[in-house]
């Protein structure tokens, strides 16, 4: 049987938004590999897509129809029940308690932007109950929004104009691979390169210089920064002109001396130096790039240190301009017009890093129905078994995924849904601004639905299916109304899978005007407060990040009974050996793991993986208090104090 090979796009939460080679042999597919023309990824897949994404379609722990609870249990049962119950009992609670009483999540389970079309659904039902806040980048995008008046990020390609790039906090080689080439790149043309990581990870190889500051201290680092380039008149003699509140700015810098601020961060002054000598002085300084993390900002003080960031860039003059900038966050979905969405305001938000605390607490009405799509919170957010049961406590529970995932063993019905290769849909990236098409490659199989097809079902029942009872096609052509003309269109992207946002600009807030309502940036007025300090009772902070193996908990290993790895630095492993059964402890929990040493991580954090299922024991976050960042609504991930003690008996495969 000849094989074909598909072009499509890679929705999954990560920066890149990959073209896609797919190829199908007798209906199915054998491999994806990368479309070498995207002009961005160019024919190059992560492991996590590349080597295990066919194997999730034909994963024989794949659900292949709806699951109603029943007895202690799970029975299958067929669709047409499956939709007159959600639709019952949507109708009913409604009619009973209002649409607040029904609360929608969605999370990363894909960035296909008609996923939007679901959420049209629950505000013309409703309007229902929605999450505020955003546990990903909610901080540094307030942070952002604050300061600049959006986030937005200069064109990837930009890069090749930087005189130096400042890695802050981003890991390219797990979360962001297609940005590793135009950094080598630029590396080679003679621009220098830092990382400021809490670990010396491989990105560490392409920098000339590498900082490993305190856990969550990023903004005192920013700020002895700014300083030090202060008393050496480096911030821009005209700043004042693009900057408002420079004065009161300059105040809070100018409050401690650059040594009293890089006081907290642990690193020494000549570090400082080095990095001051990213930024040269004046009107002609040489462009700095700065590729900010996500980790940074999952702090308490998240948003501050972005802020903290943001102004450092803006008074050295240092966004605006050809190959500068402070990049964060590409408009993923500001090309496409989702007009069908709002504007509603919803009844009610409940902060996505409390969810739990949320779900329960929330009155008049009280939370009766949780539908939850393209999403796994309770391996995900923070306090998995509060999360757990506070699900369990509702009326009904209905989520939709592929797998029986830790949340939807939660579940009182779980509908099955296709994956990105069996549905259609339209992507942008965070990372880059172009768009991809994305294909249903084959069909889903017997029994499993996409998102789409289940709105449509649903609207039919509840007496929105002119509205919503529509074909993927004619959703697609809605959202690329606007830039159609401009090029990207649906016919535009059929021919060459990927379409650059006609109106992304390549150099965002060019000429310094910013998207604030008098044009200037604003900048940070009040001291950073400190993360909780580690102590002898919890001296370790725990760092659960992306893992190259596996987008999020989707990975099979992340189900599979742990225990997982956890890593420290040899100096903070307490005398347990490298291999060795320990259990990590927090307050909130605790944890069997296989320890390892890596000497590249900064001596006060203990890492994990993120993602592992709390059903396998391996959800870091079963040991993370629910908490907020200081600006919008993310979640303080990596603030939790733990302590790594030995296992509970004796080790079966250790001689005792
Ligand atoms: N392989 C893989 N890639 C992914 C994902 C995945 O699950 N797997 N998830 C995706 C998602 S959801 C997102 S949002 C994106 C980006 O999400 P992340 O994968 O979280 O992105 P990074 O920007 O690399 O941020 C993590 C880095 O921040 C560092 N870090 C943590 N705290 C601090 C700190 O206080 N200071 C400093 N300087 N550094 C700190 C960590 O050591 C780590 O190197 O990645 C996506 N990419
Ligand atoms: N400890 C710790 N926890 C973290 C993080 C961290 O760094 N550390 N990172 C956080 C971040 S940045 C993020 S964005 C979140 C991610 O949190 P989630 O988005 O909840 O994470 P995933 O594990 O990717 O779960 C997505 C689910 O959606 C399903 N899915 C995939 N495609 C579709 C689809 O088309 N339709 C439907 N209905 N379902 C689909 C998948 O099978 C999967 O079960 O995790 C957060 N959690
Ligand atoms: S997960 Fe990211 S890097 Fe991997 S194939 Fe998808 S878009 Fe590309
Ligand atoms: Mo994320």
């Amino acid at each position: 049987m000849p094989a074909d090979r598909i072009r499509t796009t890679c929705n999954r939460d990560c920066p890149d938004a990959c073209g896609i080679l797919a190829t199908v042999e007798d209906g199915r597919v054998v491999r994806v590999q990368g479309d070498p023309d995207h002009p961005v990824t160019r024919g190059f897949l992560c492991e996590r897509t590349n080597r295990d994404y066919p194997a999730r379609l034909y994963d024989p722990e794949r659900l292949r129809s709806p699951l109603l609870r029943r007895a202690g249990g799970f029975v299958p049962i067929d669709w047409e029940e499956a939709l007159d119950r959600v639709a019952e009992r949507m109708l009913t609670i409604r009619a009973e308690s209002g649409g607040a009483a029904i609360f929608r999540y969605r999370c990363g389970g894909s960035l296909g932007v008609l996923k939007a079309v679901t959420d049209a659904f629950f505000d013309r039902f409703g309007p229902v109950s929605v999450k505020g806040g955003d546990i990903c980048s909610g901080a540094g995008e307030a942070a952002q929004e604050l300061d600049f008046g959006a986030a937005e990020a200069n064109d990837l390609f930009e890069l090749r104009n930087a005189a130096a790039i400042v890695v802050w906090g981003r890991n390219l080689f797990t979360s962001a691979v297609h940005q590793i080439p135009l950094v080598r790149e630029a590396r080679a043309r003679g621009a220098r390169v830092a990382l400021i990581d809490l670990v010396r990870h491989r990105g560490a190889d392409l920098a000339d210089l590498f900082l490993q500051p305190n856990p969550g201290s990023d903004a005192f680092l920013a700020l002895a920064l700014s300083r030090r380039l202060l008393d050496r008149g480096a911030w821009h003699p005209d700043a004042g002109a693009w900057c408002a509140g420079l004065e009161e700015h300059r105040r809070l810098v100018a409050s401690r001396t650059a040594e009293d601020w890089l006081a907290p961060t642990g690193l020494p002054a000549a570090a400082l130096d080095e990095l001051a000598g990213f930024f040269a002085a004046g009107p002609a300084a040489e462009p700095v790039s700065i590729l900010l993390g996500w980790g940074l900002q999952r702090r308490a003080n998240g948003g501050a240190a972005v802020r903290a960031i943001d102004a450092l860039a803006a008074v050295t003059g240092q966004i605006g301009v050809a190959g500068a900038g402070v990049s964060f966050y590409c408009g993923r979905r500001s090309a496409f017009t989702l007009d069908f969405v709002g504007p509603v305001e919803p009844p009610r938000r409940l902060l996505e890093p409390l969810l739990a605390e949320e779900l329960d607490t929330a009155g008049d009405p009280p939370v009766r129905m949780v539908w939850i799509d393209a999403a796994n919170p309770v391996a995900m957010l923070p306090g998995s078994a509060r999360l757990a049961a506070a699900l369990r406590r509702r009326e009904f529970v209905v989520v939709v995924d592929s797998f029986l995932t830790d949340t939807a063993q939660c579940a009182d019905l779980v509908l099955p849904c296709a994956t990105m290769l069996e549905e259609d849909d339209l992507c942008g990236a965070y990372g880059h601004h172009w768009l991809g098409l994305q294909r249903a490659v084959v069909p889903p199989p017997e029994g499993v639905r996409t998102d789409l097809e289940i709105v449509r079902g649903l609207a039919r029942r509840v007496g929105l299916a002119e509205e919503f009872d529509h074909p993927v096609e004619e959703w697609q052509r809605r959202a690329l109304s606007r830039v159609a003309a401009a090029g990207a269109s649906l016919a535009e992207l059929r021919a060459r899978g990927a379409v650059r946002n006609p109106e992304a600009e390549r150099v965002v807030f060019a000429g310094r005007r910013f998207r604030t309502a008098d044009g200037r940036a604003r900048l940070l007025k009040e001291a950073p407060s400190a993360i909780p300090a580690t102590d002898e009772e919890w001296p370790l902070y725990l760092t659960a990040v992306s893992t190259p193996s596996s987008q999020g908990s989707q990975a099979v290993f992340q189900r599979r009974p742990g225990p997982p790895e956890a890593r420290v630095h040899p100096s903070a492993a307490g005398g347990l050996g490298d291999g060795a059964r320990a259990r990590v402890v927090s307050p909130h929990g605790e944890l069997e793991v296989v320890l390892r040493h890596d000497d590249r991580l900064h001596p006060r954090i203990l890492r994990m993986d993120k993602g592992g299922w709390r059903s396998a024991g391996r959800a870091a976050n079963a040991l993370i208090a629910p908490r907020a960042t200081d600006l919008g609504g993310g979640a303080c991930y990596y603030d939790e104090r733990v302590n790594l003690v030995p296992p509970a008996g004796p080790d079966p495969e250790l001689p005792v």
